[in-house]
This record gives C-alpha cells, structure tokens and sequence, in this order.
C-alpha cells in the first residue's frame, strides 16, 4: 500500500532520529532527509487512510494560496483554522493584549479592520506564487517597484508551451522577505516534469512535521499536480516528495503510537467535477473524493 512508506518514515524518525532543541521548545526527533514517491495515475490520491485527514480543509489552503491571499481572515471565514495561531501569537506579544486564541479568531471573523491590521501572516506563499515582487532600476540609479511575477501562471504557460524545459519551478522562498513572513515556506519548491504525456513532480520541503503538517502537505502537493495537469492537457504522473529537516514532535508520542499500530485501507481517488477556465478558477465544491472511509481522526497539539 502506498501509505506504507508515510508509515515507515514516522517509525524511522521515531525510532532512530536525532533528539534535538528546536524554535518552538518542545523538541523533536528529527532525520536528514527523506523522500516518498506517490503515484497519481487513474485519480489515487496520498491521502492517509490510518487517520482522517481533513482534506477539504487542506483544499481551502491551496486554493486561498492561488488567491494570493496572506491574511487568515478569508480562511476563518470557511471555519479553516489551520493558521490562527501565529496571528494569535504576534497578536498577544505585540499589543500585550492576552485575549484566548478562540475570542481573537472570533474578532478577525467580526471585524475587517481588526483583521487587516493583525490577520495577515507576511508575504507568505500564496503573495510569492502569484505576486513574487520585482525592482526596476531607474536612470539616476535609484530603483522602484515593478511588476509582480504570477510563477503559477508563467509555469502552465511554459508547461504549454515548452514542456520539456527543466526550468518549470515554483519558489516560495524569497529570501530579502523571509523576515516578514509569520513562518518562512516549508514547502518551499515545485518543479514540474513533462513525460509521455504526464506531468510529475518534484516537492522540497525544507521542514517537516511529519505528524501534523506532512498529511496535509502531500494531499496539497497532489491537488496541485491534479489541477495543473488538468489546465495543460496532461495526465497526473508521479508525486516525488522530498524533505530536508524530517521531524516529530515529542509530544506527539500518543498520536504515533496509536497509527503506527494501525493498517492502511483502500484507495480513495478524487475527481476534479469540471474543467475551470483557469488555474485560479476553482471551487471547493469542484473537488469529490471517492472511496475515502478513513480510521478514526487522532488528536494532536501543534507547535506554535
Ligand atoms: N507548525 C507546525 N509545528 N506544524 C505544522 O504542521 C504547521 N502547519 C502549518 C503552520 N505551522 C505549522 C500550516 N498547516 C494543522 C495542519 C496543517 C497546518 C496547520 C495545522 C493541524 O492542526 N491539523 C490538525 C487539525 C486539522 C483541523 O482542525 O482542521 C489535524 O489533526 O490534522
Ligand atoms: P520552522 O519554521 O522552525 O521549521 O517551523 C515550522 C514547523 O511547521 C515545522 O515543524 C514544519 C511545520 N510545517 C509543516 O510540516 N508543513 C507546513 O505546511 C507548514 C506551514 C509547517
């Protein structure tokens, strides 16, 4: 089963990672580097099976990222809270206000303003994807804004165009606003690969959350892949998934032992229900998993 190798690679961090400090103080275990390949031919999706995944909510990210969209509002709004805490956190560090995390959610659902000045996390992926900003230089040397870069556009015009470049990259990884940003990209790099007729591709995610973020993160990655090679007239290829820092938690010890004990079952496919005009046409209601009956769902903390 294909949901093998997620469940191996946890028991291997769990079993021979490092112990190691990290950014958030809870520690993980943590190995250097990783790979899984998944293969996306007749609609298989990685989705996991040994625990439910929320993949409706995972398909509001991507398509709140092809918006463009930095601010967590337009998410809350869709009862998606994957992202409140960080504003959350920013929120109570910066104005000293110690308001809880569920009554300032609350307030950036109520209150445009509020939501404007403290929702937005930085230019985050989906300002890079669709926006990556540029600089023209001026005659007297000074320089001043140009336009933005839509990466996502520019690759499924090259895919189109030109399939057998090696050059079809989408890079969240911007490093002069790195400092801006609420969390620097973990899933960092896609660069798309035109074979026989099916367009694969690559993931780099530099930091993985093996537990909690990397479901999330392959079930993305194929959407991706799935709606791309929809717009360029391909079918789905293989999803190649590589992690540089592969991590767990140490206070998800409950969540691993009980999937490690779990087995996967079946194989859910998804069916995109229309063909949209554009990459940045789609609705969640386009998207219909089939065969899902996942395991129950498995709690979990996330680090802030
Ligand atoms: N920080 C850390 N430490 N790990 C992450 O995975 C992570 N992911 C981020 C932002 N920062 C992060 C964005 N993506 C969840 C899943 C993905 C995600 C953030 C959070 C999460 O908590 N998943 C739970 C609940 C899902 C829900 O309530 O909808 C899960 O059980 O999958
Ligand atoms: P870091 O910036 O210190 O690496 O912390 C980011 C944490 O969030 C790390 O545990 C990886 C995790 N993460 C994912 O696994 N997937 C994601 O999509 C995001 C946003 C974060």
């Amino acid at each position: 089963h294909p949901e093998q190798q997620y469940l191996d690679l946890m028991q291997q961090i769990w079993e021979t990672g490092s112990q190691r400090v990290d950014r958030t103080g809870i520690g993980t275990r943590s190995i250097a580097g990783a790979m899984l390949r998944y293969d996306l031919a007749d609609g298989a999706m990685p989705l996991l099976t040994t625990k439910r995944v929320y993949w409706k909510t995972a398909t509001r990210e991507m398509l709140w990222f092809l918006t463009g969209e930095t601010n967590i509002r337009p998410l809350v709004l869709q009862g998606v809270k994957i992202w409140n805490e960080w504003p959350h956190a920013r929120y109570v560090k910066e104005s000293g206000d110690d308001v809880s995390l569920d009554e300032f959610v609350q307030r950036i659902a109520d209150d445009e303003a509020f939501a404007a000045r403290w929702g937005d996390l930085g230019p985050v992926y989906g300002k890079q994807w669709v926006d990556w900003p540029t600089y023209r230089y001026r005659k007297d040397g000074l320089y001043e804004r140009g336009e933005g870069i839509n990466q996502v556009a520019e690759v499924i015009d090259s895919l189109r165009n030109n399939p057998g470049s090696r050059r079809h990259i989408i890079e969240g990884w911007n490093v002069a606003e790195l400092d801006r940003m609420a969390l620097p990209p973990c899933h960092k790099t896609y660069q798309f690969h035109v074979a026989e007729g099916r367009l694969n591709c690559m993931l780099y995610q530099r930091s993985c959350d093996v537990a909690l973020g990397l479901p999330f993160n392959l079930w993305s990655a194929a959407l991706l892949v799935r709606m791309m090679a929809q717009q360029v007239g391909l079918e789905p290829g293989e999803l190649v998934w590589m992690g540089g820092d592969v991590h767990l938690y140490l206070n998800h010890e409950d969540l691993i032992t009980e999937q490690l004990g779990r087995t996967p079952c079946g194989s859910p496919t998804l069916e995109i229900s229309r063909k949209p005009e554009t990459i940045f046409d789609y609705k969640i209601d386009d998207f219909v998993v089939h065969d899902y009956a996942p395991q129950a769902p498995i709690k979990a903390p996330v680090a802030v």
